[in-house]
């Protein structure tokens, strides 16, 4: 096991407990059983009772806890699963959740089945056991228990999908949750703005506490700047389907999806469903949608996150829930193991590439600090940004309007300003990356992909380095450019750079870019920033 970096507040049983009790004397007095023939699905009440219970009998591998509070003031329920469970550490995390919308009621058992799995499997069955060990998986049982409560009030369905909010201005009931999420929120597809219909996205992003618990829970596992949940299934019905994002376009690869992760996602989503059965397909193929969950944590976090649709027909009866739920296992199982490192489905190369200790496709914000220690004197468009890059051509292109991954780089003043001289350096701008933990083997190599372009009136005053920062703060510089004066157009060029000097060791990372010259041009951009597996 890696050091913990932190101790995770856990909360105690008995204080569940009183939880519930508090919430036992709040809740409606009408019964919340299933009609009959349903009754073997788990009301509000009797989820919470059942992990409570599972959770006592597991302390060492569960820890249970509330991400927040449904509109009507129920707890949103979730566990996490691991060894050492009241330390956070670093291990890949995957995120399951259950029943965005209530009247989907199946999700609330799928959840339930995996915690099963897992509790159940652990120091029995060698594949969970390794899988509990090595990973740190949370389950959001039910992120709708509002509505999945008045779907069945008074014994029957209500055929009741959206949670339970008054919206504002309007007599109308309810957002649908899976509309709500704040990544290209709006307008497209199966998403309304009318507050009556199925899907209403709600008057704002995020304007359902459901959603909002769900995004604080998403960024309280940004750990070191990075996002630690590497997976996800939110659980829906119906139709059989395996989804990967987008869902809000059409279009396989746009701008903010890399080529790697477009392979490596459908790839993965291909093969889970050879395994249960199910259709697999990017979601848009489905219908355009705005504001899902699943567009939210690919688009911010990059999580490789899928949507399952189970059941083929509404309100199956809970004869079908054990077949229905079973059918997921080797799926699930699967993408807790691939959680890992995803991209090594696609190959030794990239294995090696992209799933040692550090990957960076600069795509999503992982932990770089601008101007760390306070001492840049470039102006601030000029220095280093995390930053879809314009071209700027002066005698030839000096900033490349592209990236090697994506849209995104480091790079410095990513304007391109009235000419080509307004954002250029101009002065001295650092980088520095969030920790990075170094196993201790030889052989691992600091990779990346870098421009540096000036023009003619460089001078050896003109510098671009890289930087190892050891734990005791020492600074080795492991590459260094120099300018000269002779008009350099920007060329995307590789760099390798072996690690061995800090195996074992945690470090940061550095870029130095120096403008030193008045009147002269420098452009650095840098992509792709990896620490390889040993190779
Ligand atoms: O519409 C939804 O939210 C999901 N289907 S459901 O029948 N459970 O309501 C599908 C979401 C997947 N994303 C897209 N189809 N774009
Ligand atoms: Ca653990
Ligand atoms: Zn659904
Ligand atoms: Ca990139």
């Amino acid at each position: 096991m890696r050091p913990s970096r932190r101790a995770l507040p856990r909360l105690s049983v008995a204080l569940a407990v009183l939880l519930m009790a508090g919430l036992g004397a709040a809740a409606p007095a009408r019964g919340t059983e299933f009609p009959k023939g349903w009754e073997g699905y788990h009301s509000y009440t009797e989820l919470t009772t059942e992990i409570a219970q599972v959770a006592a009998a597991h302390p060492d591998i569960v820890k249970l806890f509330s991400i927040g509070q449904s509109y009507k003031g129920r707890q949103l329920w979730a566990v996490k699963v691991s060894d050492n469970v009241g330390v956070d550490e670093n291990e890949p995390e995957v995120l399951f959740d259950g029943s965005h919308h209530s009247d989907e009621h199946m999700g609330v058992e799928m959840t339930l089945h995996i915690f099963h799995w897992l509790v159940d499997g652990y120091g029995t069955d060698p594949r969970i056991t390794n899988i509990v060990n090595t990973r740190e998986i949370y389950i959001v049982f039910l992120v709708n228990p509002d509505g999945a409560e008045y779907d069945i009030h008074g014994g029957r369905y209500w055929f009741w999908r959206k949670n339970r909010q008054a919206t504002p201005g309007s007599t109308a009931i309810g957002t649908d949750l899976n509309r709500n999420y704040g990544y290209r929120w709006g307008l497209g597809g199966r998403t309304s703005s009318n507050p009556l219909a199925i899907t209403y996205h709600g008057p704002r992003p995020f304007s359902a506490p459901e959603t909002r618990a769900m995004r604080d829970f998403l960024a309280s596992r940004v750990v070191d700047g990075r996002q630690q949940i590497r997976a996800a299934i939110s659980f829906h019905e119906l139709g059989r389907l395996v989804m990967w994002p987008y869902g809000y376009t059409l279009t396989d690869i746009p701008a903010d999806m890399t080529a790697d992760d477009h392979a490596a996602l459908a790839r993965i989503g291909r093969h889970m469903a050879t395994t249960n059965g199910y259709r697999p397909e990017q979601a848009s193929d489905l219908y355009i949608t705005r504001g899902t969950t699943k567009d939210y944590e690919y688009g911010t976090y990059r999580i490789f996150a899928y949507t399952f649709e189970m059941s083929i027909k509404d309100y199956p009866d809970d004869s079908k829930i054990a077949s229905e739920t079973g059918r997921n296992r080797e799926a699930v199982l699967y993408l807790m193991e691939r959680a890992g490192c995803p991209y090594a489905v696609l190959g030794a190369a990239l294995r090696i590439a992209r799933c040692g200790a550090f990957d960076d496709d600069l795509e999503v914000a992982r932990g770089w600090t601008v101007n760390p220690d306070g001492t840049d004197t470039a102006p601030a468009a000029g220095r280093f940004a995390r930053a879809d890059p314009a071209p700027t051509s002066r005698f030839g292109s000096k900033q490349l309007g592209t990236a090697t991954s994506g849209r995104d780089v480091l790079v410095t003043g990513s304007r391109a300003g009235a000419k080509p001289t307004a954002s250029d350096l101009d002065g001295s701008s650092t980088v520095r990356s969030a920790a990075i933990d170094l196993p201790a083997t030889s052989g691992q190599h600091l990779t990346f992909r870098y421009v540096f372009a000036h023009d003619a009136a460089s001078t050896s005053a003109d510098t671009f380095k890289a930087v190892v920062e050891a734990q005791d703060g020492t600074r080795t510089e492991v590459f260094g450019l120099t300018g000269k004066p002779v008009d350099t157009d920007g060329r995307w060029r590789s760099a390798s750079i072996s690690m061995d000097p800090w195996a074992g060791q945690t470090v940061h990372l550095r870029f130095e870019a120096v403008d030193g010259g008045p009147g002269n041009l420098v452009e650095v951009e840098i992509d792709d920033v990896r620490i390889t597996q040993p190779s």
